[in-house]
């Protein structure tokens, strides 16, 4: 095994890594142009993650991730009816995830053939009549929508309006497994549910705080970014139980000198290293110490900004003066001194970002946790000036555009009343419909009889995917709108459609020739036009806002939607969206002219502005107990007190060499991992508390929530990292099988993936 313990993340690994990944897809000739188109104005927004685009940066504005996920893209490999025609359903559900999708693109459409178990090729017309056929006789609310958030504004629009005139509301998102309790959680306290900070502020910052978040694997762009700040001499803090390799050792990609010597820096000063789920704790540490300290004389607080802009300091005061120091050790595995250290870091800030991402949203008290990263922004006043705000780093490339176009299950009265005033005759569903869990949990009793997809892996995404994934094939109908073949398509329904679509790397042409672009919004609400520049692999493929519209054409043809139309031409699906944003969302007016800007246009964001949108019109400090009743607590409660030592509490993260459920490779050098995912990390000394050397192989048991079920996974290797003792990390989707549909974020419903109690064992 190579040791690649002393390799920097980022540097020349990240490079060879993504050579590699146009090479192994036989299209090296492509990488040049891609590189240089990729987030670019004339270019395509690429499909990795939601992180902004370095405005007017020469040379390539792409990362390995990034790269890995075009050249997956632009593969020439095709999944095409001959290819389904050798391997029944069942011979592929005995595939790993990895090689499912590396069979290539869909290229054709495919209907599902019980007899043969097999999906055979079926003319487009046929299956959009099969699917308005299979529509037409369900009840529209036992139907679901999902979308994954890489469709464009305009795909995603159509696919809302589709769902709500059909007669469903249901219309569960990847964002309700992702950043769900972040939207929830600013929406109530600062009236938007989305980040307050632009790039730009990251080059006025004086100090970061990363927390929850793995930067270097999940969005090398933002780690270029912290790299940056902390070479001009800002503080990169990070709270994280593992410490990641970017934090300690980066070399950037885009710095020749680096690059020459392959040495990289410590990018981040220090990594706390918080015991998983005791991120609320750490912050009450930090916030206990600034209001003693402020009590004591010193100047900590921002007076004004308080007294302006917020409510609820009493009693915020009132609940850090009674928290005890005990707890806030046990819960953190932080000592006060290590908390105050990071206390007064904070406190000689003068313009503090705070990032996060699923370290904070996978888990029970998601919503309370992140509020109280608001609260300590909120008390110096560090939201809504320069170099200072929230920022929630986004997974999906247009996850946070989807939703601002209504992809999600409850929308604003308004969002229907102006699609309704723009197409007289128009009737939409009003009611609130199912979000992912419902629709999963539906799946499982029979009462979701239809799934309709846009993108992404719906069952394997969620919990419980074992079950979900069993329970789909129970169906009546299923209906996927997918770039590559994966598991959840392997489980259609009764009547099963797979229909093949272009992606954001493939040029799109309107029947008439003329070329089509799509915008998208980033992680800072960056709305950018993006055009492909492949010329699709089969003139089977079509694009996503035409096939939508067909299915509206088909289906619902009242004649108050004029579908065709609109896909033949996205500027007018963007003048309905403008109409349609009219009091929903601003900054939409001019929309085809705006996104001609290069680099487009920022939505704006009241609470930059210091303007609360919220009930009150004033930003929420909100107190939050530390959690006594988590689930490790409940879990214990039901065991003898002999073994609870046993018990640890395992996150599910992801690796560099994947793409969610998109696996690219079995490595991960940034972890010393090469050619498996079947591991459970654990740092050094638990490992030798409980006995076990690194290669051991164990079964992983789930211990049982609520549900009282126990869940397994067999023969994992164990290895050691760096990290807060008491917990663990495997591989996401690998360890899926642990994650039980009862165990969400209170309020988000968001599967707590990153807090499951287990136990080890050594296998037979
Ligand atoms: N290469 C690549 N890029 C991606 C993705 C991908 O799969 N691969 N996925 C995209 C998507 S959809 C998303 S949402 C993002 C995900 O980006 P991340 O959130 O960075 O992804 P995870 O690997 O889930 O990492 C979670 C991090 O949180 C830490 N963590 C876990 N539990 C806790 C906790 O209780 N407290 C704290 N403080 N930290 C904790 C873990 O140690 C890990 O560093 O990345 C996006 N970008
Ligand atoms: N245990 C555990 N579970 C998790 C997580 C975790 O950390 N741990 N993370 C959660 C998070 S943060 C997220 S966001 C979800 C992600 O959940 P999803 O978004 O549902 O999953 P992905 O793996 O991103 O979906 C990949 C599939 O999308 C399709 N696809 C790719 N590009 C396109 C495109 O341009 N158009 C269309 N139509 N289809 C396309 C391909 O068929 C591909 O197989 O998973 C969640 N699940
Ligand atoms: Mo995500």
């Amino acid at each position: 095994m190579k040791d690649h313990a002393n390799q920097p993340a980022g540097g020349r690994g990240a490079v060879k890594a993504s050579l590699d990944a146009f090479a192994e897809q036989g299209i090296p000739l492509k990488v040049v142009r891609s590189f240089l188109k990729a987030n670019k104005p004339e270019g395509f927004d690429c499909p990795g993650c939601a992180f902004p685009d370095r405005p007017g940066s020469f040379g390539p504005d792409s990362c390995e991730q990034g790269q890995k996920a075009i050249a997956w893209e632009m593969t020439p490999k095709q999944a095409d009816a001959a290819f389904f025609a050798q391997h029944t359903l069942t011979e592929l559900r005995g595939w790993s995830n990895r090689d499912i999708e590396a069979v290539g693109r869909l290229t054709e459409p495919l209907r599902y053939d019980p007899t043969s178990d097999r999906y055979i090729g079926i003319e487009w017309d046929a299956a959009l009549q099969l699917a308005a056929a299979a529509m037409r006789d369900l009840e529209p609310t036992r139907v679901s929508f999902y979308t994954s958030g890489r469709s464009s504004n305009e795909a995603a629009f159509l696919w809302q309006l589709f769902a709500r005139a059909y007669g469903s509301a249901n219309l569960p998102d990847s964002s309700n497994l992702c950043h769900e309790p972040s939207g929830l959680a600013l929406k109530q306290q600062i009236g938007v549910g989305k980040g307050t900070a632009q790039l730009s502020d990251f080059e006025q910052a004086d100090c970061i705080l990363v927390v929850g978040q793995n930067p270097a694997t999940n969005h090398p762009r933002l780690m270029g970014t912290l790299h940056a700040a902390s070479k001009r001499g800002a503080t990169v803090l990070a709270l994280n139980p593992l410490v990641e390799r970017g934090f300690v050792n980066f070399a950037d990609p885009k710095d020749l000198g680096e690059m020459l010597t392959n040495r990289g820096h410590r990018v981040a000063k220090t990594v706390y290293t918080v015991k998983i789920g005791g991120d609320l704790a750490a912050l009450k540490g930090v916030m206990k110490c600034w209001a003693e300290w402020e009590r004591q004389g010193r100047s900590i607080f921002d007076l004004d900004f308080i007294r302006t802009h917020t409510l609820g300091i009493e009693t915020l005061l009132e609940d850090l003066h009674a928290e005890d120091w005990g707890a806030i050790e046990a819960s953190s595995g932080l000592t006060r001194a290590t908390l105050a250290e990071l206390a007064e870091e904070l406190a000689k800030s003068k313009a503090l970002l705070v990032t996060w991402c699923m370290g904070l949203t996978h888990h029970e008290h998601a919503v309370a946790t992140i509020q109280t990263l608001v609260n300590l922004q909120l008390l110096r006043g560090q939201i809504g000036r320069p170099g200072a705000g929230l920022v929630p780093v986004r997974g999906h490339s247009n996850v946070q555009g989807d939703r601002t176009m209504g992809c999600t299950y409850a929308v604003p009265a308004r969002w229907l009343a102006n699609q309704e005033a723009e197409f007289p005759g128009l009737r939409l569903c009003r009611e609130t419909g199912l979000d992912a869990l419902g629709t999963a949990a539906g799946l499982l009793d029979g009462e979701v009889q239809g799934l309709l997809t846009l993108g992404g892996n719906f069952a394997l995404a969620g919990a419980d995917a074992p079950r979900v994934l069993a329970a789909l094939s129970e169906r009546e109908f299923t209906l996927h709108i997918a770039t590559k073949p994966n598991r959840t398509h392997l489980h259609p329904g009764r009547i099963g459609l797979l229909l093949p679509c272009l992606s954001r790397t493939d040029a799109d042409h309107n029947r008439a020739g003329v070329e089509q672009r799509v915008s998208v919004e980033d992680s800072m609400s960056m709305v950018h036009a993006s055009r492909g520049i492949q010329t699709p692999l089969s003139e089977q493929m079509r694009s996503e806002p035409a096939i939508v519209a067909q299915l509206g054409h088909v289906l619902l043809h009242d004649g108050s939607v004029p579908w065709l139309a609109l896909a033949e031409d996205y500027a007018r699906i963007r003048t309905v969206i403008e109409h349609c944003q009219r009091g929903v969302f601003d900054g939409f007016d001019d929309f085809e002219t705006k996104l001609q800007q290069p680099g487009g246009f920022w939505l704006p964001n009241p609470a930059a502005k210091r303007e609360w949108r919220n009930g009150p019109a004033k930003a929420l400090l909100i107190a939050h107990p530390i959690p006594q009743d988590g689930v490790m607590t409940r879990a214990l409660a039901r065991l003898p007190a002999a073994e609870h030592e046993r018990v640890l509490t395992l996150m599910t993260i992801r690796s560099h060499d994947q793409f969610n459920t998109t696996v690219y490779g079995q490595d991960d050098r940034y972890r010393n991992v090469f050619g498996t995912r079947e591991v459970v990390f654990l740092s050094a000394s638990e490992l030798a508390r409980l006995g076990f050397k690194e290669g051991d192989r164990v079964d992983v048991e789930g211990l049982p929530i609520d549900d009282g079920q126990t869940r397994w996974l067999h023969g994992f290797e164990v290895r050691a990292l760096e990290m807060a003792n008491g917990c663990a990390a495997a591989y996401f989707p690998e360890a899926t099988p642990l994650v039980p549909m009862g165990l969400v974020a209170k309020g988000a419903r968001t599967p707590a993936a990153k807090a499951l109690p287990i136990r080890l064992h050594r296998s037979n």
